[in-house]
């Protein structure tokens, strides 16, 4: 077998890629004929690639290396678990170090009474344990009749067939015949793309509302839950009016439905709060984690229950359940992972010190020609492409042909920021300094230059009717 290392050449590394990975979320057969980026050490924000680009990753990952690269305490850890006990299971009335401390961790960060947490190995996993949960806790309370759960179109729970169910994205769904019985998709509260001349306050309430339009048709006696992300992150960054969780909550509240914050992006300092729950004022009976729990230094997500939904479900056998849940080693990082969080008051500092001035340099890029709006939560950002400012028009090309455009010459620049549609998104890791903010905004102020002129000269800057 060949020995494969970061220092054979890029092209070699490429053809083996191709011949044996497949991609997500990837067109394979293009990727192969472009070739792969290899990526072969980070540290703090600063990725390197096989030909020794040093690259800003504004996007932390995908979304999850909120402690930044390279902190050896995690790799110890995972290291000195191994030793000690790479793996058991939870399963058969037994525990272990990691799954007990990371579990009381959880209980003490998460707000109101978030008390008691069912490990998974991902987001998507711990979605799909929701699904199930929240089925089985109105069979228990007498009620197995209340079983659809509402969901947003544009909303993003995972890639798993019950996870992408929730989520509301139509290219999914297509593939593999989607979505499985009982989810119900409402409107998004998507002001930028769909608010029209509505006020941002009204449409908030408005789209908020859709849901109690849906409980209403659905019947409230079949409604189990609402799952919604606090800001949809895969989605564009859609950063809801102040109006819309107030509302929802009332919601759920007046007609008795379980509310899941997926906070699987927003968790962990994201918003510029421990949790999104807090930022936009939620009070969830669940919520998903996964990501910045570990920084994504390991695998691992989760759900965690209120105390009346824990103790209606311990009244029963949960018949669920994977063979990593809460797996020691990724239990051990990720609470090696959020005691430096918490003990160097990361989360803190990138929500009071370094939030407040990464908004007003990010928000310098609304005056560019090309973007509509510019948009940012904590360090959760977005900016809308336009073909014309005052119209917020979508372009007349294909949704994300702008889009990949702009991303070709942030990569270009060295900066990876990603694309969703012609939206551009970034979600960097939380340890970035106001000097490196600046090298973001300033790269990303480049490529739109470049992204521009492009657009100008290839004729794509027309406006759809
Ligand atoms: N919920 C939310 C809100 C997510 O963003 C998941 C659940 C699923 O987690 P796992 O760990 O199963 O991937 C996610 C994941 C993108 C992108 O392109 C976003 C995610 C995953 C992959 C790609 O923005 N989010």
């Amino acid at each position: 077998m060949t020995m494969i290392t970061n220092h054979m050449p890029t092209v070699e590394l490429q053809a083996i890629d191709a011949a044996h990975h497949m991609h997500p979320f990837t067109h394979g057969a293009d990727l192969n004929a472009k070739g792969v980026r290899v990526i072969t050490r980070a540290k703090g924000v600063t990725l390197t690639d096989s030909e020794g680009n040093e690259i800003l990753d504004a996007m932390a990952g995908l979304w999850c290396v909120n402690l930044g690269y390279g902190r050896e305490e995690l790799a110890e850890v995972a290291a000195r678990q191994m030793r000690e006990l790479p793996y058991y299971n939870t399963f058969f009335q037994t525990t272990h170090v990691p799954a007990i401390a990371l579990a009381e961790k959880l209980a003490q960060l998460t707000p109101g009474d978030l008390n008691h947490v069912f490990y998974a190995g991902s987001g998507s996993e711990a979605n799909d344990t929701n699904i199930r949960l929240v089925r089985t806790y109105w069979a228990e309370k007498g009620s197995p009749e209340k079983k659809i759960i509402i969901a947003r179109k544009n909303g993003y729970h995972g890639s798993s067939v019950g996870s992408a169910s929730l989520g509301g994205m139509t290219p999914m769904h297509e593939q593999g015949g989607l979505p499985i019985e009982d989810i119900h998709h409402i409107d998004q509260p998507h002001w930028y793309a769909e608010g029209g001349d509505m006020d941002q306050g009204e449409f908030g309430l408005m789209r908020a509302r859709a849901l109690e339009e849906a409980i209403l048709e659905l019947g409230e006696d079949k409604v189990a839950a609402f799952i919604g992300e606090p800001v949809q992150g895969a989605g564009g960054v859609i950063i809801p009016p102040e109006t819309y969780w107030p509302e929802i909550q009332r919601i759920c509240d007046k007609y008795n439905i379980l509310l899941i914050a997926d906070e699987v992006i927003c968790g962990f300092g994201r918003t510029g709060n421990w949790f999104g729950s807090e930022t936009f004022g939620i009070k969830p009976h669940i919520m998903t984690i996964a990501k910045g729990l570990s920084s994504g230094y390991a695998p691992i997500g989760g759900s965690l229950l209120c105390d009346e939904v824990a103790e209606v479900i311990n009244g029963c056998e949960f018949s669920h359940g994977y063979t990593y849940s809460g797996h020691p080693v990724t239990c051990a990082v990720a609470l090696e992972n959020l005691r430096i969080l918490d003990e160097e008051k990361i989360v803190e500092k990138a929500g009071k010190e370094i939030a407040p001035y990464f908004k007003e340099k990010w928000e310098t890029l609304a005056d560019h020609p090309l973007v509509g709006e510019a948009r940012i939560v904590g360090h959760m950002g977005s900016i809308a492409l336009t073909p014309h400012k005052e119209s917020r028009a979508k372009f007349a090309s294909d949704a994300g042909t702008a889009g990949l455009i702009c991303r070709e010459h942030c990569f270009a620049n060295k900066l990876i920021m990603r694309h969703t549609g012609d939206r551009m998104v970034i979600s960097p890791p939380l340890v970035i300094t106001k000097a490196e903010i600046d090298t973001l905004v300033s790269r990303a102020h480049k490529a739109l230059d470049q992204a521009h002129a492009q657009l100008k000269t290839e004729g794509l800057l027309k406006a759809a009717s």
